[in-house]
């Protein structure tokens, strides 16, 4: 996998936030942008209103861009690849496409319209619920901007279809020509702060830093001789994904797990089967700043410094290296978590020899193309971003300029895929889940701000009115929300936000943890869950005494 398909593997923006203003069409899909990045949601209004771009918002809630967009299509959840589909076939019939480009920088274009010949936007009307004329328009909006960029998060990745969701909007890029040039390109918007470095870095199973493939025996080779270890410690099978790590363990594949800085007794799907793997594993580690509903079933503890109290980098959604330095001292035992790895290393008989970051930068420059040019010496003076091939690159703003990185751009034909469950007789509503602005994922560390817990103190479920009306519920007392997994209370927020039929809750109370409820159906390719639809029915709940009791495992999930 090289190129096009890498880059879009690695999940980074080919553009730079700071060109957003001067897009003329920001089309925005699955992103919530002002309440999960809401800097980079700044410079979208800003480039609304006061540089006169149109925003095209794909998305099935009346999010705070609803307000600033030129047209809002809601689509029913799960449904993007119709929808997409249909723009492209919009575009083709309608002679929108921008042949010039499809001729010198992209292949499959054939294959490819013989695939969306079939979704007009009357098909698409009828699986998604966005009105064909909408679809029309969007076309043709996307289609004569000078600079359209496209921008998507969870709500395009965190279904059976991820994969094919993104395949979709850069097939849609391809045909107009909007990318490789400023203001226009795929953006994803990267989750966590240093998530896109933590994946640059090599943090998946597949890859060694710099997206180099485990299976690649050149490869393994340069690692092997740049680590100073032997070539058959380096393994060429690809590993397991979290999902699969779970499952593992309840095989008995898996004896161990090592969690750092990450909450899966939270954030994982299908809860109950996690609870089941972790209170199993024979050994389990976690290296965390607080002792979080994970590490409370551990066996070891590693106290880890927290992002204001050590020295490193992290790498943003535009592939900008930033370096942090330390404000405070670490607390108690605290240690950054580099020390921690290599203490540990140590007990167990490498010869590591690493004195700093900086240090562990170096190696890491050395062995990965698109941080090569890099040190810490250099990102003191500001922020680079990748590629940066020598030490005189100034890095790279906008990538695929004038030919993509594999060669051509490759379109890719993609059929329409429901999601694995959908509402049916027994759990008549679809539940989508996801953020709000006040709180971070479990709430491990948001949830310890009073300021933040007083603005946003309790889980809610968004609901139609017309459903609460049905249900007798009004809008701040009590329900459950239940699944063929598991059951949660909550407190109704009855809403237009959310369609009919719809229920939309956030991940980030423990005490009524949705993902007792979410499917643990994932991508075939990424193998990403599908947090975005799962089936559920809903209704009004007194409670008998206590309602954190009824969430269960009541050990585990009462908020400490
Ligand atoms: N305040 C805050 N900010 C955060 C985080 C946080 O926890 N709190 N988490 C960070 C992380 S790790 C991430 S990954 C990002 C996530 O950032 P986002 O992905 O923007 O956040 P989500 O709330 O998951 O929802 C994404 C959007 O997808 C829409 N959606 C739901 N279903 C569908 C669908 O089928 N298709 C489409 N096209 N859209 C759909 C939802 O209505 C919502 O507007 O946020 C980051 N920023
Ligand atoms: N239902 C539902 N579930 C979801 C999602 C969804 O949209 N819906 N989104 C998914 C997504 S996109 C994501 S990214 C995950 C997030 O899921 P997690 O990553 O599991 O959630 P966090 O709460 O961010 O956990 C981060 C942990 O890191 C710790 N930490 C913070 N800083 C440091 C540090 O410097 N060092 C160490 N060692 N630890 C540190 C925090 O204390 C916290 O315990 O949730 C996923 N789960
Ligand atoms: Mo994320």
């Amino acid at each position: 996998m090289a190129g096009l398909a890498a880059t879009l593997g690695s999940g980074a923006m080919t553009d730079s936030i700071s060109n957003i203003k001067d897009a003329d069409l920001l089309f925005v899909t699955g992103s919530n942008t002002t309440e999960a990045h809401p800097i980079i949601g700044l410079e979208m209004k800003k480039a609304v209103r006061r540089f006169g771009a149109k925003l095209i918002l794909l998305d099935p809630r009346e999010i705070e861009l609803a307000d600033f967009a030129y047209l809002h299509l809601r689509q029913r959840p799960g449904t993007d690849v119709a929808v997409l589909n249909a723009i492209s076939h919009v575009i083709i019939r309608d002679s929108l496409a921008n042949v010039n480009f499809i001729e010198e920088r992209t292949e499959g274009f054939e294959a490819f319209a013989t695939s969306v010949r079939e979704w007009t936007p009357e098909r698409a009307e009828i699986l998604s619920g966005v009105p064909a004329q909408d679809i029309v328009d969007a076309a043709y909006l996307y289609a004569h901007a000078r600079q359209a960029m496209i921008f998507w998060a969870m709500g395009i990745t965190q279904h059976t279809t991820g994969t094919d969701n993104v395949k979709v909007c850069s097939n849609l890029a391809l045909l107009t020509g909007h990318i490789g040039r400023p203001a226009t390109g795929l953006n994803p918007l990267r989750g966590q702060n240093n998530v896109q470095g933590a994946c640059d870095m090599g943090g998946l199973p597949n890859v060694f830093p710099g997206y180099q493939p485990v299976t690649d025996e050149a490869i393994r080779r340069k690692f092997a001789a740049g680590w100073g270890v032997e070539l058959e410690h380096l393994a060429p099978k690809p590993g397991l994904t979290v999902t699969e790590i779970t499952r593992g363990v309840l095989e008995g594949q898996i004896k161990a797990i090592y969690v750092m800085g990450e909450n899966p007794m939270l954030s994982d799907p299908n809860l109950n089967h996690v609870a089941e793997a972790f209170e199993s594993v024979e050994l389990l580690v976690c290296q965390d700043i607080f002792l979080n509903e994970t590490a409370q079933l551990a066996d070891v503890v590693f106290p880890a410094a927290s992002f204001a109290e050590k020295s490193g980098t992290f790498t943003n959604t535009e592939r900008r290296v930033q370096m942090i330095r330390p404000a405070l001292a670490a607390p108690g035992q605290a240690w950054a978590d580099w020390r921690i790895i290599l203490a540990l290393a140590k007990r167990m008989g490498a010869g590591w020899t690493y004195t700093s970051p900086a240090d562990i930068f170096d190696e890491l420059a050395a062995l990965t193309p698109q941080y090569a040019g890099m040190n810490h010496a250099r990102l003191a003076d500001g922020g680079i971003q990748w590629p940066c091939p020598t030490v005189d690159h100034p890095g790279t703003p906008v990538l695929h300029v004038g030919k993509f990185t594999r060669g051509r751009g490759q379109f890719v034909p993609i059929d329409f895929r429901p999601p694995a469950e959908l509402p049916d007789e027994d759990y008549p509503f679809l539940l989508s889940t996801g953020r709000i602005l006040f709180h971070w994922h479990g709430g491990t560390m948001s949830r310890r701000s009073p300021g933040l817990d007083a603005i946003a103190p309790e889980a809610e479920a968004e609901i139609h009115p017309t459903d609460a009306h049905t249900l007798g519920v009004q809008n701040g007392e009590l329900v459950r929300v239940f699944s063929r997994r598991g059951s949660v209370v909550a407190t109704a927020r009855v809403t237009r936000r959310s369609s009919p039929g719809m229920i939309f809750m956030t991940f980030h109370y423990a005490e009524a943890a949705v993902n007792l409820l979410t499917n643990d159906a994932v991508d075939p390719t990424a193998k990403i869950p599908e947090y975005k639809v799962c089936a559920v029915d809903i209704e009004k709940f007194t409670p008998p005494v206590n309602k954190e009791i009824l969430n269960e495992p009541e050990s585990i999930f009462t908020h400490a």
